[in-house]
């Protein structure tokens, strides 16, 4: 159960607050996605209405808005659905789906447009899947013709260390150049992220095509491998673009404690697992602590978890206060964290959704300035931040 003073209302709103409250007590006792009623939720800067559009998505991850209105979500145990203009969702998963090993963490991932997917129908993918003997993050690419995937192929596997089901990453986003930014996670193997020989660990830069830029930065060095940007990273599960600068921004999974935003730059080191606000699980310390040389520290830290997964920057028009600021949702303190910004200065932070009961997978902005989140359960949903009309 979350702590229930996340609603964080001034106290000339206590009367509305406590309500609310009770309101949000209410919706937790009923565990199910909001009862598909749409749930009116007051903060610091706005109210606004929690509005459930589909159900009964299983372990959803990743979406994507296509230009005809129309939607594609990514279910973890491997399927791939579409909804609708109406918010109607098919029941008939599309077919030409990679193939995903379905175990821990794995399974379907993230899902991202290509830049001109307009012209050429490119869908990307990150998944879990088998590679020789082991199980590892792969990037696969589609054509979609509307209503299947076409040429699916695997773009680029991972060579990572460590075979269970934990830590896959694997966000991916594409910046204004048309470069591919995809994280792949640690697999559990903490020390692997100090090692550039191979992927654990690590956020990548490619082209449209799986192959290595020129100007990665290790590209010259014959012990590293040549998609790593930057490294030192544990388990990244939100990665998207500041507004403004254009600049990949990123968070991860600490261990017990220590999960962190970071703004990664080429060939630096972030840490893990000689770096971390976290302690292992037992409660004991790990590596020297926050800071070292030669290891970037995070611009933010959570401690305790709040486990983060998806991140957006809010650019819509109907909550002016949250202009700039960064929504990213959490799975372990189920959540909406709002993340203050002043441009690329973080200033603050705000709990939304404290007391929902929902874990959160991914959030997005919509083409419709609205805010979109996933949450992730057996029976999840999408939903969507609407302002209270007047
Ligand atoms: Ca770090």
């Amino acid at each position: 159960m979350p702590a229930t003073d996340s609603l964080s209302f001034s106290s000339s709103r206590g009367l509305v607050a406590a309500s609310l409250l009770a309101a949000g007590l209410a919706l937790t006792a009923c565990s199910t996605p909001a009862d598909a009623q749409p749930s009116e939720q007051d903060s610091w800067d706005h109210a606004f209405r929690l509005v459930p559009l589909v159900e009964g998505l299983a372990h959803p991850w990743g979406f994507a808005f296509l230009p005809d209105g129309r939607m594609l979500v990514t279910e973890r145990p491997g399927h791939l659905r579409v909804i609708d203009q109406e918010h109607r969702l098919d029941p008939d998963p599309v077919p030409g789906v990679p193939e995903v090993v379905v175990q821990g963490q794995g399974g379907l991932l993230d899902i991202a447009l290509h830049p001109d997917f307009e012209e050429n129908g490119w869908v990307y993918f990150t998944l879990a899947g088998q590679d020789g003997r082991s199980v590892t993050t792969q990037l696969a690419r589609a054509r979609f013709d509307g209503e299947a995937l076409q040429e699916t192929t695997i773009l680029f596997s991972a060579e990572t260390e460590g075979s269970g089901g934990r830590h896959f990453g694997s966000r991916i986003v594409f910046d204004r150049e048309g470069y591919l930014w995809m994280t792949v996670g640690e697999r559990g193997s903490a020390d692997e992220a100090q090692n550039l020989a191979n992927h654990n660990g690590t956020l990548l830069r490619l082209h449209d095509d799986g192959s290595v830029p020129a100007d990665n930065p290790f590209v010259d060095e014959p012990d590293a491998r040549p998609e790593i940007w930057s490294y030192g990273h544990r388990n990244a599960q939100g990665m998207t673009l500041h507004p403004d600068t254009g600049r990949v921004w990123l968070h991860e999974h600490g261990p017990r404690g220590g999960d962190e935003i970071n703004l990664p730059e080429a060939g630096l080191n972030f840490g893990w697992p000689i770096t971390t606000h976290g302690t292992a699980y037992s409660g004991l310390p790990m590596g020297v602590g926050p800071e070292a040389p030669g290891m970037e520290p995070p611009l933010l830290h959570w401690t305790p978890s709040i486990a983060p997964s998806g991140m957006a920057f809010y650019t819509g028009e109907d909550f002016p206060a949250w202009q700039g600021d960064i929504f990213v949702g959490a799975l372990a303190l189920p959540q909406l964290r709002r993340v203050i910004m002043d441009g690329s200065e973080i200033t603050g932070e705000e709990t939304l959704l404290g007391d929902w009961g929902q874990r959160i997978r991914d959030v997005r902005m919509g083409p419709d300035g609205y805010p979109y989140l996933l949450t992730d359960a057996s029976q999840g949903a999408l939903l969507r931040l609407e302002p209270i009309e007047e």
